[in-house]
């Protein structure tokens, strides 16, 4: 995708005022001791990360600058669905997992990227519509998130679904094509396959307070009511020679819902501004509470997708430009995020389904027993089910959930729990880690099936 169509240069210049404000906060308080990105940011409670390609790691300049800087790292192509299933059912998770075992092995965390988007899919996807490609999609954000199951901190789990201009709604793809439920599909396939991690949508000219972005607030709000798992926005910025003025805000604003925000996609055209414009954004990053950290996408001015718009932190050979001094300058004076528990994805709030296709359970568990309730997301052909399977009023150590489905449902996929069968009477099982069940606490399990769910009425027992 071209360059001058998807960066919108906000209207904003930077003020000269503002120069003034971070010399006046220079000067009135005193820096903190960081001497990197990462370890500033980690000092903050947040992280500072950068986008890499393995095809880069046996070059020891960055590599170098690399590990020195960053505590976050996220894949720039190798995760996306075109490299992790390139043929149907068929995946290839080699490259994104060194990306995940340098990361780890050093201490950084891991930002997933993407599981669905409109753009890199795999050709034989790109020839799919309807419910075969949501089945296919469905799928997808299911088996690579198991596969990263518990090593990622925040996934983009659908990247870039609204139009650009002033609509305020989707954009027109092969995705969202399968219905409109398809976000929230995707969210809840995401969240029974990696309950630990963050699950954001990600999305780029929502830079400031735009219709693009009041649309995504909408969605994210809409969610939040009905209980469809989101824990946070990614904003990307790419930005231009000025920011919005409304960035700050536009971050309150999401945070304010209740999720957190991300900065995803950070880098910046070389100009006049440079500097500054990274000043503002990390300034405005650690202004909020609940913005967690900030993502370059790349390492090098000369790794950038930007080209010759020299748009990131360190030049060619691997130099700190005014740009990195101006980040880190903030970084060290930014504010901590108090401590509360809202940056770590292991302390997520267990997800409220939303009780729409629930039905309600009538008689308590007996002492030691447990109940199922299942939530439904149907479309036309197939069907996600999650099913919550809860411990009565003494701890259990495994479940057996029974489940009949209506005629013409057979089972296709399932995660976190071992089946027998596929249509008619089937059983589910724990899997090793999450048959026990702490008294009054839940588990979940999920799968997905083509035909038509109706009511779905799980039975428990424990085991
Ligand atoms: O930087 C990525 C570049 O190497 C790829 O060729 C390109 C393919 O579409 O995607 C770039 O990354 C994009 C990211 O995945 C989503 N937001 C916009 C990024 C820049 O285009």
């Amino acid at each position: 995708m071209r360059i001058s169509k998807r960066i919108r240069f906000g209207i904003g210049a930077v003020a000269a005022g503002a120069v003034a404000a971070g010399l006046a906060m220079v000067l009135a308080s005193s820096a903190a001791a960081g001497t990197t990105l990462g370890g500033s940011a980690a000092e903050k409670g947040r992280y500072f990360g950068a986008a890499v390609g393995t095809y880069k790691f046996n070059d020891s300049t960055y590599m170098t600058v690399l590990n020195r800087e960053f505590n976050s790292l996220v894949a720039e192509n190798e995760m996306k669905w075109d490299a992790t299933e390139p043929q149907r059912g068929s995946f290839s998770y080699g490259a994104g997992d060194r990306i995940v075992s340098h990361a780890r092995s050093r201490g950084m965390s891991v930002r997933g990227h993407a599981l669905l988007w409109h753009a890199q899919q795999p050709g034989w996807a790109q020839g799919l519509s309807g419910g075969d490609l949501r089945n296919a999609a469905i799928n997808h954000v299911t088996q690579v998130a198991t596969h990263f199951r518990g090593q990622i901190h925040s996934w983009d789990v659908v990247n870039e679904a609204f139009a650009d201009g002033g609509s305020g709604g989707r954009r027109d793809s092969n995705l969202q094509r399968t219905g409109n439920d398809w976000i929230e599909a995707a969210f809840r396939a995401a969240r029974a396959a990696d309950p630990g991690a963050k699950l954001c949508y990600n999305d780029y000219n929502t830079d400031g307070i735009n219709a693009k972005s009041t649309g995504i607030y909408n969605m994210v709000r809409d969610f939040k009511a009905r209980g469809v798992p989101i824990d946070c926005v990614g904003l990307q910025s790419h930005l231009g020679t000025t920011i919005d003025s409304s960035y700050q805000a536009n971050i309150q604003r999401f945070a304010d819902l209740g999720v957190d925000v991300q900065i995803t996609e950070l880098d910046v055209m070389q100009g006049g501004n440079q500097a500054n414009i990274y000043a503002t954004v990390t300034r405005a990053c650690l202004a909020v509470s609940r913005c967690t950290g900030i993502t370059v996408w790349g390492v090098r001015d000369c790794d950038s997708w930007r080209g010759s718009d020299n748009a990131l932190l360190f030049d060619c050979a691997g130099n700190k430009k005014a740009a990195y001094d101006s980040v880190l300058r903030e970084l060290n004076q930014g504010t901590p995020i108090p401590t509360t528990p809202n940056t770590s994805p292991r302390t997520t709030p267990p997800v409220t389904t939303p009780p729409v296709t629930t039905p309600p359970v009538t008689t308590p568990p007996p002492s030691g027993g447990c109940t199922a309730a299942a939530t439904v997301n149907q479309w036309n052909g197939g069907f996600v089910a999650n099913i919550r399977v809860t411990a009565g009023a003494a701890a259990i150590n495994g479940w057996r959930v029974t489940l009949t489905l209506p005629s013409g449902v057979t089972v296709t996929g399932a995660w976190s729990a071992n089946r027998s069968g596929s249509s008619g009477t089937v059983q589910w099982t724990n899997v090793d880690y999450n048959g026990r069940v702490a008294a009054g606490q839940s588990a979940e399990f999920g799968f997905q099936a083509t035909g038509t769910a109706g009511g779905l009425t799980p039975s428990c027992t424990a085991t």
